[in-house]
């Protein structure tokens, strides 16, 4: 009985209730005549001592039952896989005692604030009551304490200390897994802060940016600073060596000022950013395609009379989903910035901040699936339909039995890259390990983005009506999933990008992820209650092998064309083997297991089943667009 039922009625002596006066009765109709036995059922009016003929919807009743709302419970400890994955690599008590605290500041305040960031968005003030140009963006009360608790909670923090050495970034990666799904995407400005950071530090920590990594990286409030990545502009944010038209404007002592306009900056309330440009010579001309951008340092700052310096935000963002952030257009105009890459190095050196948000990006995918599985599997707990609670319908739990799978499969892969990181900044990091980063960043960042999507989606159905109703919370889950496989590189770039990382290291990537994933298998040998995934994943392994070979010896396009299948199989076979790996683990439950063996029964590799049925042959690409236009191939 709820809490509101048991002060609505009053247990007198004997056992029954009684409903007190004027109150509507506190028992559902129909539970009660579940409850009843068949032959004996007495009527409602019966049962709560009502007078024959009382009507419980008239007037201002509206009845009785209200469905419970799923629970938000601490989400470390509901985490099984989390824990064992703590307990496995960073057995530390400090590392989890602070993730348990954690959660619970999560469930029990965090949580709040984000819901608040959803229903305040973000709004711009662009004039002030006598005309002058501000443009602010009024955030909410919960936005800001998101950042104070941000710099807290060391959510960028604890990636440079590196108190836990190359497992650091696990550990900050799995509070910000905890955090993600009540951050009010907070979890935004927290990747490119952590990408600006990484950046600096690669570069290395000296004037004009020694401060602003010190205020990126601290845990005191009122020093941290978060920052933007303003690479979009109006022609495109893919495409960035040919898209991007902002031009830099040497100055004399050496700075610059950028002119130029950024049709997509997220979390604009960032103190500062770093951008692209292009460097303008004696003549005013410039370096067109990606070999004539340079990266910039600029901070966002307001001159004596309140106006931005050097920007005009021109209007925010209206987006399906991540409203709780703002996102602006905004005019460079003499934007004061200083140049930290030599002159057109500017892709090459973002490309480390692209890495830490494409890894933050996984994160919040994983998060994401997470958060959802564990509303449903808690509602199914609450909520009866055909006479049982939707726990005891098998069908209802496959569905969220095959969400799990999903989950904690992301989950490993998005970890294991996050290994790999620390390992890279401890330095420790084998060349082969640093192959593996390379390839696996782009490969999960694109995996988990459309699983979130999926596994999301599914969640919500699992609400039935309710997973539709805005208020519940529910369907802005989904909305802020489906950018996670936009941003940061679309699925079709990343996977572009792991053909590129592949030629670009003459195939040594491919050569690091085999080994790897083998060596992960090898550990299992002799399991026999993983022998079917075993085998899957080294069948796969040999499918993808041949695939390799045979690619190698086609045209450009062939390869093109495979390239999202072949990221598909990279990412599953992989995933596949971790999730073999874990369940060999001393400490592993038989959930483990069967979570492995469920995975491996997809098609792991569909880079070689479609390339035997043509998929990539160059008549394929002709019959795409036959059937795309519904017209007939020219020619
Ligand atoms: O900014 C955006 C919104 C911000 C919101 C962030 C929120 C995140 C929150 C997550 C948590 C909730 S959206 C902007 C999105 N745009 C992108 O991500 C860009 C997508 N496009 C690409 O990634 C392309 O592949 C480009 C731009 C990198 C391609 O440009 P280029 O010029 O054709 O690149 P190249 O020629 O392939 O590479 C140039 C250099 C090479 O180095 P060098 O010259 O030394 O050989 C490459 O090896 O850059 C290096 N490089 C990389 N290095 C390129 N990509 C990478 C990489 N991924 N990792 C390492």
């Amino acid at each position: 009985m709820s809490v509101c039922s048991a002060l609505l009625t009053c247990r007198v002596a004997g056992g029954r209730s009684k409903v007190l006066r004027g109150v509507p009765p506190p028992l559902s109709h129909i539970r009660l005549a579940s409850v009843a036995e068949p032959g004996t059922r007495r009527t409602v009016e019966e049962e709560l001592g009502q007078p024959a003929g009382y009507l419980p919807f008239s007037g201002a009743k509206i009845g009785s039952f209200f469905q419970e709302r799923p629970v938000l419970k601490n989400p470390f400890l509901e985490d099984a896989l989390l824990r064992g994955y703590m307990r496995r690599h960073l057995p530390q008590e400090a590392a989890s005692s602070d993730l348990h605290a954690f959660g619970e500041r999560v469930a029990n305040e965090v949580d709040v604030w984000g819901r608040e960031c959803e229903v305040n968005p973000p709004r711009l003030v662009q004039f002030d009551p006598w005309g002058h140009r501000v443009d602010h963006i009024v955030t909410s009360p919960a936005w800001k304490r998101m950042k104070d608790l941000s710099a807290q909670e060391g959510l960028v923090a604890i990636g440079y200390e590196r108190s836990f050495g190359e497992w650091s970034r696990v550990y900050q990666m799995s509070k910000l897994y905890i955090f993600s799904p009540s951050s009010g995407l907070y979890t935004c400005p927290l990747a490119m802060t952590d990408g600006a950071a990484k950046v600096i530090q690669s570069r290395g920590v000296s004037w004009p940016v020694d401060e602003a990594y010190s205020r990126l990286t601290t845990r005191q409030p009122k020093h941290f600073w978060t920052s933007g990545q303003w690479m979009t502009e109006r022609q495109g944010g893919s495409d960035v060596g040919s898209g991007t038209e902002t031009v830099a404007v040497p100055q004399t002592d050496g700075s610059y000022k950028l002119h130029g306009f950024k049709w997509f900056t997220s979390a604009t309330d960032a103190d500062m950013t770093l951008t692209l440009a292009r460097v303008q010579d004696r003549t005013g001309a410039t370096t067109a395609g990606s070999r004539g951008l340079s990266l910039f340092y600029a901070e966002v700052s307001r001159d004596e009379d309140g106006r931005l310096t050097g920007i005009e935000v021109q209007r925010l963002k209206d987006k399906l989903g991540t409203r709780q952030m703002p996102t602006a257009e905004l005019l460079l105009d003499g934007l004061p910035a200083h140049r930290l890459s030599e002159k057109g190095r500017g892709v090459a050196s973002i490309a480390d901040m692209l890495t830490i948000t494409r890894i933050h990006n996984s994160i919040s995918a994983a998060a994401a699936m997470r958060r959802v599985v564990q509303l449903a599997r808690d509602y199914a707990t609450r909520r009866t339909a055909f006479g049982k609670l939707l726990k005891d319908h098998p069908l209802h739990i496959q569905t969220l039995a095959r969400m799990e799978v999903e989950t904690r499969g992301a989950f490993l892969l998005v970890m294991d890259v996050c290994r790999l990181l620390g390992r890279e900044e401890s330095g420790v990091a084998t060349r082969h390990d640093a192959h593996l980063l390379r390839l696996l960043t782009p490969v999960a960042k694109l995996y988990t983005g459309k699983q979130a999507v999926a596994v999301v989606s599914e969640g919500l159905e699992s609400f039935g009506g309710q997973g539709y109703i805005e208020d519940t919370g529910l369907p802005g889950l989904l909305r802020d999933a489906q950018v996670l496989s936009i941003w940061e590189g679309t699925t079709n770039v990343l996977s572009l990008d792991v053909l590129r990382c592949v030629a670009r290291s003459s195939g040594m990537v491919l050569h690091a992820y085999f080994t790897h994933a083998k060596s992960l298998l090898a550990g299992a040998s002799g399991v026999s209650r993983l022998a079917p995934a075993v085998k899957s994943v080294d069948l796969a392994l040999s499918q993808l092998e041949v695939f390799v070979q045979v690619a190698a010896t086609r045209a450009p396009g062939y390869l093109e064309l495979a390239a999202r299948d072949l990221a598909y199989s990279l990412a599953r076979i992989y995933t596949g083997a971790l999730l073999i790996d874990h369940a060999c683990w001393v400490g592993a439950s038989s959930p483990d297991t069967y979570a492995a063996l469920r995975w491996c029964e997809q098609d792991l590799c569909p880079v070689a089943t479609k390339q035997e049925r043509g998929c990539y042959d160059l008549s394929s690409a002709s019959h795409d667009v036959e059937l795309v236009y519904d017209r007939p191939i020219q020619g």
